[in-house]
């Protein structure tokens, strides 16, 4: 695969940049985009002449929102349990032997903020806002979504981000420990090229061996996400989550203890 419709690939110097290129939705990710990502992922990963990846998206309002919720009908619109093959892309992040950083442009909600949570590295821009909506959108990241978020943020951190469904400046994210660094947005990729760089100069087998032994720790959460998968499928089904897809897409808050009380 390489006339890529979702992303942007490109390389230089040693440096991979793989952007989500769907603007207009900003940057929700449907069933082909992350079939790009992986694709692209795995170039990324095997091609020895590339010693970072750098994830972002295009424009300057969103990193990554999530599933495109305009391509949700009870599943999205792509292949695998949900229609989505994220927790592939997810497994993807963490295998690539390599380090991965996020460039946090914009928002980074729902499964963009599950991206950030899977790169071994994310930089901010000021303007950056971070936080999960499965629950308020009928919906949920079970596996690295979460409970990888709670190894990066703490428990009890990540139990508030998943039940209230706020949203966070780049300044909290950074007190959080989700981001590394966050910097003015005119001075994004300055930054994220200057990383890239001290990375470039580094040993590239050791740093595949440190990615390896930091994901060793983790690992069992995959096996997590395939579970979550397996029964975020069935509440796909359920008039309960369709409620908060059909919410979204209206504008309107959701009625959740309202469905299957009609009639
Ligand atoms: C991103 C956010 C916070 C922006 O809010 P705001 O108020 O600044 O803008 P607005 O009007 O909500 O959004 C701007 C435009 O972007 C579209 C909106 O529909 C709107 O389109 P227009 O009305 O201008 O035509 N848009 C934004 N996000 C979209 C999305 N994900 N899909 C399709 N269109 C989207 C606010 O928009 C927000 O909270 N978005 C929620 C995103 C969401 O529900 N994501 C899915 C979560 S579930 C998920 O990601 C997931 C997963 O990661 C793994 C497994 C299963 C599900």
């Amino acid at each position: 695969m390489s006339d890529y419709t979702d992303i942007l690939f490109e390389v230089t110097a040693g440096v991979a940049r793989i952007t989500i290129n769907r603007p207009e939705k900003y940057n929700a990710f449907r069933g082909k985009t992350c079939d790009e990502l992986i694709d692209a992922l795995h170039k990324a990963a095997w091609d020895r002449s590339i010693g970072v990846v750098v994830l972002t998206g295009s424009g300057d309002k969103a990193f990554c929102t999530g599933g495109d919720q305009s391509a949700h009908d009870g599943g999205y619109d792509g292949r695998g349990l949900i229609g989505l093959p994220v927790e592939e892309l997810q497994g993807l992040i963490r295998e690539v032997p390599k380090p991965v950083i996020a460039r946090v442009n914009g928002y980074a909600i729902g499964g963009g903020n599950v991206l950030v949570t899977c790169c071994d590295l994310a930089i901010a821009s000021e303007t950056a806002q971070f936080g999960q909506v499965g629950p308020k959108v009928g919906s949920v990241d079970p596996g690295f979504g979460t409970a990888l978020l709670a190894r990066v943020v703490g428990e009890k951190k990540a139990r508030e981000i998943w039940f209230l469904c706020r949203r966070y400046t780049a300044q909290q994210a950074l007190a959080m420990g989700l981001v590394n660094a966050v910097v003015p947005a005119a001075e994004l990729d300055a930054e994220v090229d200057r990383w890239c760089e001290e990375i470039m100069a580094m040993s590239p087998t050791a740093l595949a061996i440190a990615k390896r032994s930091f994901n060793a720790d983790s690992d069992s959460i995959r096996g997590i996400g395939g579970l979550g998968m397996q029964a975020l499928s069935l509440y796909y089904g359920t008039a309960e989550s369709h409620e908060g897809v059909a919410a979204f897409l209206e504008k309107r808050k959701p009625r959740f203890r309202d469905v299957g009380k009609e009639g």
